[in-house]
């Protein structure tokens, strides 16, 4: 009974020992995908106006000083961009034809109200802040 005892002791410590010492289940590490997706989304200090069926969109906007606004014309018949009180910051564009554009930057903070010279219900403003 002894003799038995101590064999059951003997296997258990066998046994145990090969659970101990089972080589435990490798982790497969996964790489932690941490790829930084770059925002496309530029800073751009250019901001357009389309000019189109005979007005400027948008026709109020808002920038930031030292920012460019280019003003492009889609339609057939010519538009210019004529500032309503002519400054340094802000110059009148000559007649621009389609899909010609005009671009001016703006180094001062106000409000700049302009028109189309051939069609003087065309109006758009651009405000310059801080
Ligand atoms: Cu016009």
């Amino acid at each position: 009974m002894k003799k038995l005892s101590i064999l059951i002791i003997i296997i258990l410590i066998i046994f145990g020992s090969f659970l101990v010492l089972k080589p435990k289940a490798k982790k497969t590490e996964i790489p932690a995908q941490t790829k930084v997706i770059n925002s496309s989304v530029e800073k751009s200090t250019l901001k357009e106006v389309s000019i189109s069926n005979y007005s400027y969109s948008p026709s109020k906007l808002t920038i930031k000083k030292g920012q460019s606004v280019k003003w492009t014309n889609y339609d057939s018949v010519k538009h210019d961009v004529m500032p309503d009180n002519q400054t340094s910051v802000f110059a009148a564009s000559e007649l621009l034809a389609k899909n010609e554009s005009y671009t001016t930057t703006f180094d001062t903070v106000g409000l700049f109200s302009y028109h189309c010279t051939p069609h003087p219900d065309m109006k758009g403003t651009i405000e310059v802040t801080e």
